[in-house]
């Protein structure tokens, strides 16, 4: 025999079959309400557009859109492909994964020191410069300018945050050290080895020697630092450890860098310099600056060759 079915009890009576229930329309203000925070939530972060567009696989973000992401995350900055300085603030940008829109200043021309220049960017004629385009501010010295992208854009890409009174003094540490000690004895041999024979001078090899002696010395100290610690202020990969990269790069290319590369002399400063100079970031760099000076190259063979053509055609 079949079981009967239980009449329900006063209390069952009460209970509400959500899918049944003609109450289960309740839920849609709260489905629309979730569906609009979402789309809401989609306009105020432009990192969640592009997260969203890239996790679900829909690549087609409407041109609207992708224009505000565009906008919000590129800088414009006023500097030279091939200035240290500018590169600093480059491999940052790139570590932030936030685009550049340089304006490439040109030092030759002395572009500058131009009144203009020296009025709006920077009153002390140096680049770079960065624009803060909707703001109509202005800010210089690479430094900061590197930390202010930390700032502004503390939770995309990498996070340089330091946390900690004696974590930030030791990151402070670190800065004074980049700045006026490593900075310093670095460019002193790039200008001798690199800038004089740029400007038609002939450097000469006792400085370079004497300018490399006292940048291993200083290395010797960032041995001991670093044989404490993987980066050089403390545990954590930091912006100061990404601003030795340009001037060391620089005097790798001129041949004089074997002070950072020395395993057998200096076995943690090597492996520092390896990990600081195979990040994604500092290689993107590297192949920017190279694609604009190939550019440059090409633009000059064009003027050349258009020069040659308009000097025929007048002996004609
Ligand atoms: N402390 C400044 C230094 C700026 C600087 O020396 N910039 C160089 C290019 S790397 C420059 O503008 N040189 C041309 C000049 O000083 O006239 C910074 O880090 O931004």
């Amino acid at each position: 025999m079949a079981p009967s079915k239980a009449t329900p009890t006063e209390a069952e009576k009460k209970l509400v079959n959500p899918v049944t229930s003609k109450n289960s329309g309740n839920i849609f203000p709260i489905f629309i309400a979730l569906v609009v925070a979402s789309i809401a939530w989609i306009f105020i972060d432009p990192e969640l557009r592009r997260g969203l567009s890239s996790y679900t696989g829909i690549g087609y973000v409407p041109p609207i859109i992708e224009d505000m992401i565009n906008k919000e995350y590129t800088i414009k900055l006023h500097g030279s492909y091939l200035s240290t300085c500018t590169q600093r603030v480059l491999v940052v940008a790139k570590e932030k994964d936030l685009d550049y829109d340089l304006h490439v200043i040109s030092t030759a021309a002395k572009e500058h020191k131009t009144p203009e220049f020296l009025a709006n960017l920077n009153p002390f004629g140096q680049i770079p410069v960065l624009e803060l385009i909707d703001e109509g501010k202005y800010v210089y010295e690479s430094r900061a300018i590197a930390s202010y992208l930390e700032r502004r854009y503390p939770s995309r890409g990498t996070s340089f945050a330091v946390n900690g009174a004696w974590e930030n003094t030791i990151y402070d540490e670190a800065l004074s050290i980049e700045a006026f000690t490593y900075d310093p004895t670095a460019s002193a041999i790039f200008k001798e080895a690199v800038m004089k024979p740029k400007r038609g001078g002939v450097p000469n090899p006792e400085v370079i020697a004497a300018g490399k002696a006292l940048w291993a010395s200083k290395l010797d100290v960032y041995e001991q630092i670093l044989s404490t610690r993987p980066y050089l202020a403390g545990n954590n990969l930091t912006l100061v450890d990404l601003y030795h990269l340009p001037y060391g790069q620089k005097i790798i290319d001129a041949g004089h860098g074997e002070a950072l590369m020395d395993h057998k002399a200096r076995p943690h400063v090597a492996k520092w310099w390896k990990s600081l100079s195979e990040r994604p970031s500092w290689q993107a760099v590297q192949q920017d600056v190279e694609k604009w000076q190939e550019a440059q190259i090409k633009e000059q063979e064009e003027r050349e060759r258009k020069a040659e053509e308009e000097a025929a055609a007048a002996h004609k």
